[in-house]
């Protein structure tokens, strides 16, 4: 890699930002089956397989295709889905509104931090625009959407993570080249994806996403950290006060 100085951080979202994952999505896909009068559930463990499939109308089509053949052969799936997904969207927001998603350690530190430094920051993630903004203003500040310069989200690309896509788009609104900006992800797909544009990537890993394969990550923690609460290193670049910092963030990008 050339040594260019460090300009943007791009930050994914479910799962590094927040634990939303098992008590949001997953929550917000079940009260979407249950108003609908299906009988499908899908608990902890059952969310962990599908996770493997990004993108929550994708992961939908996947389980009835796999589990609910039934649904699978009756006409106009593609529209129930989409309607589906959408009172999905809908009771994930109101999970949002209530305050029931508050960000990972580290996560406002450290925006707040790179904000003062000049970094500039994006989000590249699968989920549905709307669900980023409701997220970002609940869990860090009503004007914290215009944070970040650039939000590429949802269907904005047509391959979901771990295709490279997502980020790809995000550094030409950025009009940033790989090597000036670094990655933060959570997951095995997710890393993929970053790693795939060329990016350096730093992952915090969760519940979900532990013992998946971080090859190449410049650092694998169990979370940024805070003053007095420091990340654990499983893998990669030890953050040097204990906690993340845009120092540490520089040093790792070179
Ligand atoms: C996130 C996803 C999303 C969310 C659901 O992956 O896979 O599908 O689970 O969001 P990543 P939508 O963190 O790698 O971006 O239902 O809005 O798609
Ligand atoms: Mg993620």
């Amino acid at each position: 890699r050339q040594t260019m100085a460090l300009r943007a951080l791009i930050f994914d979202v479910d799962g590094t930002l927040a634990d939303t994952e098992r008590d949001g999505h997953r929550v917000a896909f079940n009260a979407a089956f249950a108003a609908a009068g299906l009988d499908w559930h899908w608990d902890v463990a059952t969310y962990g397989r599908l996770l493997a499939v990004t993108g929550g109308k994708e992961r939908l089509r996947h389980y009835v295709a796999t589990e609910r053949p039934r649904e699978a052969a009756r006409p106009g799936l593609d529209d129930r889905i989409v309607a589906l997904h959408a009172e999905k969207t809908r009771r994930y927001g109101d999970l949002v509104a209530t305050g029931a998603l508050p960000m990972r350690p580290g996560v406002a530190r450290l925006l707040a931090e790179a904000r003062a430094a000049g970094l500039r920051l994006a989000i590249a993630t699968t989920t549905t625009a709307a669900n980023v903004t409701a997220l970002l203003r609940h869990g860090l500040s009503e004007d914290a959407p215009g944070w970040f310069e650039v939000i590429a989200a949802g269907d904005v690309v047509p391959c979901k993570k771990p295709a490279p896509d997502v980020y790809l788009h995000a550094l030409e609104r950025l009009g940033l080249a790989a090597a000036e900006c670094l990655a933060f992800e959570d997951s095995e797909n997710g890393i993929r994806a970053s790693r795939g544009a060329g990016i350096a990537t730093v992952v915090t890993l969760n519940d979900y996403t532990r013992g998946q394969d971080f090859a190449g990550a410049v650092s694998v923690l169990d979370s940024l950290g805070e003053p007095g609460m420091p990340a654990r290193v499983v893998a990669g670049a030890a953050p040097r006060l204990g906690y993340v910092t845009v120092d540490d963030l520089r040093q790792w990008s070179r």
